[in-house]
């Protein structure tokens, strides 16, 4: 059996990740393809309760270092238990966030060094690498804007500075500059813009 596709979708909050990452699911299917749609950190029932560790707010202070730790963690869970039994079984995995999130929001919004983010990926998941990743970007005050629209208490990443975004959504697009496999689309604009800028990019991916 052919092995599936894995796509992860990354960005800032708010950006759109999971309105586009469900839209492409639809369009998928409508295709005969078998998608497994899922997202980070979680994806897992273990690998959820791991995620409840990481966004709630607790009474102990939480190093950005046993922060990464603990997303590897779930994605090493994440990975073994569902990712790659999916691409074994010939399934596209989308993904709401991956690895690029450790680089983007422990790297360049804690400041985590790139050496203990590179050696931990490579250790966790050397042979789970995207195919293609959708980096939706958008001007921080917009996804904010979008983000508190429609939320209810703040978590511990949505408590975070506009500097923090700030920060995260320059790596993220360092990261887009320096790999093919990532595509920039402009999120800013109409959801319809937005889902056909990713529809294009993943029939790319279908070609020879
Ligand atoms: N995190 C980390 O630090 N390190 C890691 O390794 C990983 C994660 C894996 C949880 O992620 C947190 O974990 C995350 C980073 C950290 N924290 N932050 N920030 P998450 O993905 O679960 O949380 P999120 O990014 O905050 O999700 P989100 O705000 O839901 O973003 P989204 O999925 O990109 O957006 P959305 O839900 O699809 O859309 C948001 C709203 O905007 C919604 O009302 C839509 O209808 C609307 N929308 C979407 N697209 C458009 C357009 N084009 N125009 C207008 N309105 C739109």
């Amino acid at each position: 059996m052919t092995r599936g596709r894995f796509i992860t979708f990354e960005g800032i909050e708010g950006a759109g990740k999971s309105t586009v990452a469900a839209v492409l699911r639809e369009r998928l299917e409508q295709r005969g393809v078998a998608v497994c749609l899922t997202r980070e950190p979680g994806g897992t029932p273990l690998a959820e309760r791991i995620r409840a560790l990481v966004l709630q707010h607790g009474d102990e202070p939480l190093s950005p270092e046993a922060e990464t730790l603990l997303m590897f963690a779930a994605r090493r869970i994440h990975v073994d238990n569902l990712i790659r039994p999916a691409l074994a079984r010939g399934e596209w995995v989308l993904c709401d966030r991956y690895t690029d999130a450790t680089r983007a929001y422990q790297g360049g919004g804690r400041g985590v060094s790139a050496a203990l983010i590179e050696a931990l990926a490579n250790a966790v998941h050397a042979d789970v690498q995207p195919d293609l990743t959708l980096l939706l970007d958008l001007p921080v005050p917009v996804g904010m804007a979008r983000a508190a629209a429609r939320r209810g208490v703040k978590d511990r990443f949505e408590s975070e500075s506009i500097g923090f975004f700030e920060r995260v959504r320059a790596r993220y697009l360092e990261l887009a500059n320096a790999e093919r496999r990532i595509v920039l689309v402009d999120a800013s604009q109409p959801l319809a813009a937005v889902v056909a800028a990713s529809v294009a990019a993943v029939e790319a991916l279908t070609r020879p």
